[in-house]
């Protein structure tokens, strides 16, 4: 079946849905999103991820032109319409068609879109035998230029790490800010458990996007009885960890075994990181919106 896309109020067939050359998300990457999934016919943190999304517009100055609960229903449709019940969902909300110049004034309405596809899990042998991962020289943006918080379309920050990834044939990368202290990886958020077996994790004030999954885990985590420490460490927390693991949608909870050639504790995934993934996959089908 050819998919269905949410385009501008209207579900047009794949080939039909087309952004103007002169949209300024494609010319400046002025523009927000946002990456869901849906389990099981149940759309995980719709509202969070919506929260998110009309919170990065504003950090922009951009009027998303449909209402919370506009946006919920055209998430749901475009979903149904392609008869998925687990899929990933790109949400995009660009500043519009405008001029040449970079001035927003000039783009009038922003464009709407959204795709809804069937979810490409990663490979079995990530979450079994966990992550090698690097350090990449590449610094995330500072937040007195672009607040690293805002989830836009201009992403080349996490790019270029990305790249240095690929360059050493691992998946991931983690990113320092500027003072050096840990952010976040290049889609993802990171975790560390101690030897004293504290969970930690940076503040978003040190770089990190305010990951959804994130902050399912640290609730996870609090409901567990233990302690979560959101503080800034370096390189030196994470070589001499007992535990490491990433967050995101896509990857959900994903062991780091190994990062810069170094071996994290064995060299095995952590025991808590196992038992985050179980409590976690138990939610996914119960908190959101239902399709
Ligand atoms: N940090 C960054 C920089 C992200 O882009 C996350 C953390 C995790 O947040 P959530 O809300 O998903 O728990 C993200 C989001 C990809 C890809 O293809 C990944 C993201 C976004 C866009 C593409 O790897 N992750």
């Amino acid at each position: 079946m050819e998919r269905l896309i949410y385009l501008n109020g209207e579900l047009v067939e794949r080939k039909q849905a087309k952004i103007s050359v002169f949209d300024h998300g494609l010319l400046y990457g002025d523009g927000v999103f946002e990456g869901i999934r849906a389990y099981s016919g149940n759309l995980f943190k719709l509202k969070e991820h919506l929260d998110r999304l009309y919170n990065s517009a504003a950090a922009i100055e951009m009027e998303i032109p449909m209402t919370k609960e506009e946006m919920t229903r055209a998430v749901v449709d475009t979903v149904n319409a392609n008869k998925l019940r687990d899929a990933y969902i790109r949400l995009v909300v660009t500043r519009g068609v405008g001029d040449l110049g970079i001035n927003p004034v000039k783009c009038f309405e922003p464009a709407v879109f959204i795709i809804a596809d069937k979810v490409t899990l990663y490979p079995e042998e990530y979450y079994k035998n966990g992550l090698n991962i690097i350090t990449a020289s590449t610094r995330r943006n500072i937040p007195e230029a672009l607040s690293p918080r805002i989830k836009s379309l201009n992403y080349l920050n996490n790019i270029m790490a990305k790249i240095e990834a690929n360059r050493m044939k691992v998946p991931e990368a983690i990113m320092l800010n500027r003072e050096g202290y840990v952010a976040e990886c290049t889609g993802d958020n990171i975790f560390l458990v101690n030897t004293r077996g504290e969970v930690l994790t940076p503040p978003l004030y040190t770089g990190a996007l305010n990951g959804i999954t994130r902050t399912v885990i640290i609730d996870i985590i609090k409901d567990m009885g233990l302690k979560i420490i959101e503080a800034p460490f370096t390189l030196f927390e994470v070589y001499s960890s007992a535990e490491c693991f990433l967050t995101g949608t896509a990857a959900e909870i994903i062991p780091v075994v190994d990062v810069d050639g170094r071996k994290i504790a064995d060299g095995r995934p952590g025991e808590l990181t196992i038992k985050l993934k179980e409590k976690f996959r138990k939610i996914t089908k119960k908190d959101g919106v239902k399709l």
